[in-house]
Protein backbone atom coordinates (compact mmCIF):
# COMPACT_ATOMS: atom_id res chain seq x y z
CA UNK A 1 0.00 0.00 0.00
CA UNK A 2 1.62 3.71 -0.44
CA UNK A 3 2.01 5.70 2.15
CA UNK A 4 0.26 8.60 3.11
CA UNK A 5 1.70 11.93 2.21
CA UNK A 6 1.37 14.95 4.89
CA UNK A 7 2.82 18.51 5.53
CA UNK A 8 4.47 19.56 8.47
CA UNK A 9 3.61 22.93 8.17
CA UNK A 10 5.39 24.61 10.96
CA UNK A 11 8.66 24.13 12.15
CA UNK A 12 9.03 21.64 15.06
CA UNK A 13 11.21 19.02 17.19
CA UNK A 14 12.99 16.82 14.27
CA UNK A 15 12.41 13.32 16.29
CA UNK A 16 8.51 14.57 16.26
CA UNK A 17 9.39 15.02 12.36
CA UNK A 18 11.23 11.51 12.29
CA UNK A 19 8.54 9.88 13.99
CA UNK A 20 6.30 10.75 11.44
CA UNK A 21 8.97 10.16 8.53
CA UNK A 22 8.65 6.19 9.89
CA UNK A 23 4.78 6.24 8.59
CA UNK A 24 4.55 8.66 5.84
CA UNK A 25 6.41 10.83 3.16
CA UNK A 26 6.50 13.90 4.80
CA UNK A 27 6.57 17.37 3.33
CA UNK A 28 8.48 19.66 6.70
CA UNK A 29 8.79 23.22 7.24
CA UNK A 30 12.78 23.22 9.07
CA UNK A 31 12.29 27.22 8.03
CA UNK A 32 9.24 27.78 10.09
CA UNK A 33 7.72 30.10 7.26
CA UNK A 34 3.92 31.10 7.55
CA UNK A 35 2.43 29.98 4.98
CA UNK A 36 -0.60 32.09 3.20
CA UNK A 37 -3.82 30.41 2.56
CA UNK A 38 -3.08 29.96 -0.58
CA UNK A 39 0.38 28.41 -0.08
CA UNK A 40 -1.34 26.42 2.63
CA UNK A 41 -3.53 24.87 0.13
CA UNK A 42 -1.14 24.39 -2.77
CA UNK A 43 0.95 22.51 -0.19
CA UNK A 44 -1.61 19.94 1.07
CA UNK A 45 -2.04 19.03 -2.49
CA UNK A 46 -1.85 15.29 -2.72
CA UNK A 47 -1.55 15.13 1.24
CA UNK A 48 -3.51 13.12 3.55
CA UNK A 49 -2.92 14.72 6.78
CA UNK A 50 -1.30 17.81 8.43
CA UNK A 51 0.00 18.49 11.03
CA UNK A 52 -0.89 22.32 11.96
CA UNK A 53 -0.57 24.59 15.11
CA UNK A 54 -2.64 27.52 15.79
CA UNK A 55 -1.18 29.41 12.62
CA UNK A 56 -3.03 27.74 10.21
CA UNK A 57 -6.78 28.07 9.41
CA UNK A 58 -8.46 25.17 8.12
CA UNK A 59 -11.67 26.13 6.02
CA UNK A 60 -13.89 24.90 3.59
CA UNK A 61 -11.99 26.78 1.09
CA UNK A 62 -9.16 24.80 2.00
CA UNK A 63 -10.83 21.31 2.20
CA UNK A 64 -12.64 21.84 -1.01
CA UNK A 65 -9.12 22.31 -2.51
CA UNK A 66 -8.01 19.34 -0.67
CA UNK A 67 -10.49 16.64 -1.34
CA UNK A 68 -7.85 14.15 -0.83
CA UNK A 69 -7.28 15.38 2.97
CA UNK A 70 -8.42 13.23 5.55
CA UNK A 71 -7.07 14.19 9.20
CA UNK A 72 -5.54 17.52 10.43
CA UNK A 73 -4.01 17.66 14.01
CA UNK A 74 -3.56 20.66 15.63
CA UNK A 75 -0.21 20.52 18.15
CA UNK A 76 -2.51 22.98 20.30
CA UNK A 77 -5.47 22.28 23.00
CA UNK A 78 -7.38 25.73 21.38
CA UNK A 79 -8.43 24.75 17.93
CA UNK A 80 -10.45 27.83 16.78
CA UNK A 81 -8.08 27.77 13.46
CA UNK A 82 -10.22 24.68 12.40
CA UNK A 83 -13.81 24.82 10.58
CA UNK A 84 -14.77 21.61 12.52
CA UNK A 85 -18.30 21.53 11.37
CA UNK A 86 -16.54 22.00 7.67
CA UNK A 87 -14.07 19.16 8.61
CA UNK A 88 -17.26 17.22 9.97
CA UNK A 89 -18.89 17.36 6.79
CA UNK A 90 -16.47 16.26 4.40
CA UNK A 91 -15.21 13.37 6.91
CA UNK A 92 -11.63 15.29 7.97
CA UNK A 93 -10.92 14.10 11.24
CA UNK A 94 -9.69 17.04 13.68
CA UNK A 95 -7.57 16.19 16.43
CA UNK A 96 -5.73 18.57 19.15
CA UNK A 97 -4.05 18.43 21.93
CA UNK A 98 -5.97 18.48 25.41
CA UNK A 99 -4.71 18.04 29.40
CA UNK A 100 -0.57 17.90 28.44
CA UNK A 101 -0.67 21.19 29.05
CA UNK A 102 -3.32 21.93 31.34
CA UNK A 103 -0.60 22.08 34.67
CA UNK A 104 2.12 24.38 32.75
CA UNK A 105 -0.62 26.18 31.23
CA UNK A 106 -1.77 26.99 34.82
CA UNK A 107 1.98 27.95 36.37
CA UNK A 108 2.21 30.25 33.61
CA UNK A 109 -1.29 31.93 34.26
CA UNK A 110 -0.38 32.31 37.89
CA UNK A 111 2.86 33.70 37.32
CA UNK A 112 1.58 35.84 34.83
CA UNK A 113 -1.32 36.89 37.10
CA UNK A 114 1.28 37.30 40.44
CA UNK A 115 3.85 39.42 37.85
CA UNK A 116 0.60 41.99 36.84
CA UNK A 117 -0.51 42.15 40.59
CA UNK A 118 3.35 42.93 41.85
CA UNK A 119 4.59 45.09 38.97
CA UNK A 120 7.36 43.03 38.14
CA UNK A 121 8.11 44.34 34.42
CA UNK A 122 7.03 47.45 35.11
CA UNK A 123 9.85 47.91 37.88
CA UNK A 124 12.16 45.83 36.14
CA UNK A 125 12.30 48.05 33.35
CA UNK A 126 12.89 51.15 36.01
CA UNK A 127 15.73 49.20 37.17
CA UNK A 128 17.22 48.41 33.47
CA UNK A 129 16.81 52.15 32.54
CA UNK A 130 19.06 53.08 35.65
CA UNK A 131 16.40 55.34 37.34
CA UNK A 132 16.70 53.30 41.03
CA UNK A 133 18.69 55.54 43.27
CA UNK A 134 16.89 55.35 46.54
CA UNK A 135 13.98 53.27 48.62
CA UNK A 136 10.77 54.77 48.79
CA UNK A 137 7.92 53.98 50.60
CA UNK A 138 5.26 54.04 47.68
CA UNK A 139 7.69 52.55 45.42
CA UNK A 140 5.82 49.62 42.98
CA UNK A 141 3.35 49.05 45.39
CA UNK A 142 0.93 46.57 43.91
CA UNK A 143 -1.82 44.44 45.08
CA UNK A 144 -1.45 41.38 47.43
CA UNK A 145 -2.70 38.41 45.91
CA UNK A 146 -2.94 36.16 49.02
CA UNK A 147 -6.13 35.76 50.44
CA UNK A 148 -7.72 37.94 47.64
CA UNK A 149 -10.19 37.03 45.69
CA UNK A 150 -9.50 35.17 41.82
CA UNK A 151 -12.42 35.09 39.83
CA UNK A 152 -11.88 32.72 36.93
CA UNK A 153 -13.74 33.28 34.19
CA UNK A 154 -14.34 30.06 31.81
CA UNK A 155 -14.36 26.43 32.51
CA UNK A 156 -13.11 22.71 31.75
CA UNK A 157 -10.20 21.55 32.25
CA UNK A 158 -8.00 24.59 33.47
CA UNK A 159 -10.11 25.83 35.82
CA UNK A 160 -9.25 22.98 38.91
CA UNK A 161 -5.50 23.41 38.66
CA UNK A 162 -5.35 27.19 38.76
CA UNK A 163 -7.90 27.24 41.32
CA UNK A 164 -6.03 24.58 43.18
CA UNK A 165 -3.13 26.61 43.41
CA UNK A 166 -4.78 29.88 44.83
CA UNK A 167 -7.17 27.87 47.23
CA UNK A 168 -4.97 25.65 48.46
CA UNK A 169 -1.85 27.25 47.83
CA UNK A 170 -1.80 31.07 49.35
CA UNK A 171 -5.26 30.91 50.93
CA UNK A 172 -7.36 32.89 47.57
CA UNK A 173 -11.18 32.75 47.57
CA UNK A 174 -12.16 31.81 44.45
CA UNK A 175 -14.96 32.41 42.31
CA UNK A 176 -15.86 31.60 38.97
CA UNK A 177 -18.10 31.59 35.86
CA UNK A 178 -19.04 29.58 33.22
CA UNK A 179 -22.01 28.36 31.09
CA UNK A 180 -22.22 25.45 32.68
CA UNK A 181 -21.14 24.35 36.39
CA UNK A 182 -18.30 22.19 38.21
CA UNK A 183 -20.23 19.32 39.77
CA UNK A 184 -20.37 19.90 43.65
CA UNK A 185 -17.64 17.11 44.63
CA UNK A 186 -15.01 18.99 42.07
CA UNK A 187 -15.35 22.49 43.50
CA UNK A 188 -15.66 21.40 47.44
CA UNK A 189 -11.87 20.41 47.18
CA UNK A 190 -10.56 23.88 45.71
CA UNK A 191 -13.37 25.59 47.16
CA UNK A 192 -14.40 27.47 44.47
CA UNK A 193 -17.77 28.77 44.51
CA UNK A 194 -20.34 29.07 40.96
CA UNK A 195 -21.26 32.76 40.82
CA UNK A 196 -23.06 34.53 37.83
CA UNK A 197 -21.07 36.99 35.71
CA UNK A 198 -22.16 40.35 36.97
CA UNK A 199 -20.96 38.94 40.55
CA UNK A 200 -17.48 37.50 39.23
CA UNK A 201 -16.62 40.79 37.75
CA UNK A 202 -17.85 42.86 40.76
CA UNK A 203 -16.02 40.69 43.19
CA UNK A 204 -12.76 39.27 41.65
CA UNK A 205 -9.52 40.95 42.86
CA UNK A 206 -7.77 39.26 40.14
CA UNK A 207 -9.70 37.90 36.83
CA UNK A 208 -8.43 34.75 34.76
CA UNK A 209 -9.68 34.40 31.70
CA UNK A 210 -9.31 30.55 30.60
CA UNK A 211 -12.51 30.30 27.88
CA UNK A 212 -12.03 29.07 24.32
CA UNK A 213 -12.28 31.04 21.55
CA UNK A 214 -15.50 31.34 19.72
CA UNK A 215 -18.40 33.60 18.54
CA UNK A 216 -20.10 33.68 21.33
CA UNK A 217 -16.76 34.45 23.59
CA UNK A 218 -15.58 37.33 21.40
CA UNK A 219 -15.23 40.35 23.38
CA UNK A 220 -16.41 38.71 26.77
CA UNK A 221 -14.62 40.99 28.25
CA UNK A 222 -15.03 44.61 26.77
CA UNK A 223 -16.07 48.45 27.72
CA UNK A 224 -18.96 47.15 29.41
CA UNK A 225 -17.65 44.43 31.50
CA UNK A 226 -14.39 46.31 32.40
CA UNK A 227 -16.28 49.21 33.81
CA UNK A 228 -18.11 46.46 36.35
CA UNK A 229 -14.75 45.36 37.69
CA UNK A 230 -13.21 47.09 40.70
CA UNK A 231 -10.92 50.03 40.49
CA UNK A 232 -7.65 47.82 42.27
CA UNK A 233 -8.46 44.82 40.26
CA UNK A 234 -5.82 42.89 37.69
CA UNK A 235 -7.39 40.97 34.44
CA UNK A 236 -4.95 38.25 33.39
CA UNK A 237 -5.23 36.33 29.61
CA UNK A 238 -4.23 33.26 28.86
CA UNK A 239 -6.70 32.06 26.97
CA UNK A 240 -7.07 33.51 23.20
CA UNK A 241 -6.41 36.80 21.61
CA UNK A 242 -10.73 38.15 20.95
CA UNK A 243 -11.94 37.34 24.20
CA UNK A 244 -11.06 40.54 25.45
CA UNK A 245 -11.49 43.73 23.44
CA UNK A 246 -7.87 45.10 23.43
CA UNK A 247 -8.54 48.36 22.65
CA UNK A 248 -11.63 48.48 25.64
CA UNK A 249 -8.61 47.29 28.04
CA UNK A 250 -6.09 49.67 27.18
CA UNK A 251 -8.73 52.85 27.04
CA UNK A 252 -9.85 51.50 30.74
CA UNK A 253 -6.14 51.00 32.26
CA UNK A 254 -5.09 54.39 30.60
CA UNK A 255 -7.77 55.83 32.71
CA UNK A 256 -7.38 53.67 35.65
CA UNK A 257 -10.50 52.02 35.74
CA UNK A 258 -8.39 48.42 36.55
CA UNK A 259 -5.16 48.56 38.18
CA UNK A 260 -3.19 46.24 35.76
CA UNK A 261 -3.02 43.77 32.63
CA UNK A 262 -1.07 40.59 31.97
CA UNK A 263 -1.67 39.53 28.75
CA UNK A 264 -0.25 36.26 26.85
CA UNK A 265 -3.04 36.68 23.92
CA UNK A 266 -3.53 39.52 21.71
CA UNK A 267 -6.33 40.39 18.90
CA UNK A 268 -4.38 40.03 15.65
CA UNK A 269 -1.51 38.13 17.40
CA UNK A 270 1.43 38.57 16.64
CA UNK A 271 0.38 42.04 16.02
CA UNK A 272 -0.66 44.23 19.04
CA UNK A 273 -2.43 47.19 19.90
CA UNK A 274 0.15 49.99 19.87
CA UNK A 275 -1.68 51.94 22.78
CA UNK A 276 -0.51 48.65 25.05
CA UNK A 277 2.92 48.80 24.23
CA UNK A 278 2.68 52.22 25.60
CA UNK A 279 1.26 51.03 29.10
CA UNK A 280 2.92 50.48 31.67
CA UNK A 281 0.55 48.59 34.01
CA UNK A 282 0.21 46.14 31.33
CA UNK A 283 2.50 42.48 31.32
CA UNK A 284 3.22 41.40 27.62
CA UNK A 285 4.27 37.96 26.92
CA UNK A 286 4.32 36.23 23.33
CA UNK A 287 2.01 33.30 23.57
CA UNK A 288 4.17 31.08 25.85
CA UNK A 289 2.05 29.48 28.51
CA UNK A 290 2.27 26.36 27.35
CA UNK A 291 6.04 26.89 26.84
CA UNK A 292 7.97 24.44 28.81
CA UNK A 293 10.44 22.06 26.88
CA UNK A 294 8.69 19.24 28.04
CA UNK A 295 5.17 20.36 27.41
CA UNK A 296 5.76 21.47 24.28
CA UNK A 297 7.15 17.69 23.47
CA UNK A 298 4.79 16.07 24.93
CA UNK A 299 2.20 18.50 22.59
CA UNK A 300 3.90 17.63 19.55
CA UNK A 301 4.18 13.95 20.05
CA UNK A 302 0.44 13.88 21.03
CA UNK A 303 0.01 15.83 17.65
CA UNK A 304 2.00 13.26 16.13
CA UNK A 305 0.08 10.37 17.53
CA UNK A 306 -3.08 11.54 16.86
CA UNK A 307 -2.05 11.73 12.68
CA UNK A 308 -0.16 8.48 12.82
CA UNK A 309 -2.92 6.71 14.13
CA UNK A 310 -5.49 8.95 12.36
CA UNK A 311 -3.92 7.64 9.12
CA UNK A 312 -3.16 3.65 9.21
CA UNK A 313 -6.20 2.78 10.76
CA UNK A 314 -5.22 3.03 15.07
CA UNK A 315 -7.29 5.40 17.00
CA UNK A 316 -6.90 8.60 17.78
CA UNK A 317 -6.53 9.31 21.49
CA UNK A 318 -7.51 13.27 21.14
CA UNK A 319 -10.03 13.74 18.49
CA UNK A 320 -12.38 16.61 18.54
CA UNK A 321 -15.06 15.34 16.71
CA UNK A 322 -15.13 11.27 16.55
CA UNK A 323 -17.47 10.77 14.65
CA UNK A 324 -16.30 10.89 11.11
CA UNK A 325 -14.29 7.66 12.41
CA UNK A 326 -17.51 6.06 13.21
CA UNK A 327 -18.70 6.68 9.58
CA UNK A 328 -15.45 5.53 7.92
C1 LIG B 1 -0.10 26.81 21.50
C2 LIG B 1 -2.26 27.34 22.76
O1 LIG B 1 1.24 26.94 21.74
O2 LIG B 1 -2.68 25.05 23.02
C3 LIG B 1 -3.14 26.16 22.77
O3 LIG B 1 -4.34 26.32 22.51
O4 LIG B 1 -2.71 28.42 22.76
C4 LIG B 1 -0.77 27.17 22.80
O5 LIG B 1 -0.46 26.18 23.73
C5 LIG B 1 -0.46 27.64 20.30
O6 LIG B 1 -1.81 27.63 20.04
C6 LIG B 1 0.29 27.15 19.06
O7 LIG B 1 -0.31 26.05 18.47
Amino acid sequence: MPRPHVLVARAVFPEVVERLRAHFEVEDNPGDIIYSAAELSARLQGKQGAFTTGSERIDAALLDANAQLRAVCNMAVGYNNFDVDACTARGVLCTNTPDVLTETTADFGFALMMATARRISESEHYLRRGEWTRWAYDMFTGRDVHAATLGILGMGRIVQPIARRAALGIGMRVIYHNRSRLAAEQEAPIGARYVDKATLLAQADHLVLVLPYSAASHHAIGAAELAQMKPTATLTNIARGGIVDDAALAQALRERRIAAAGLDVFEGEPQLNPALLDLPSVVLTPHIASASVATRRAMANLAADNLIAALTGGAPPTPINPQVLASR
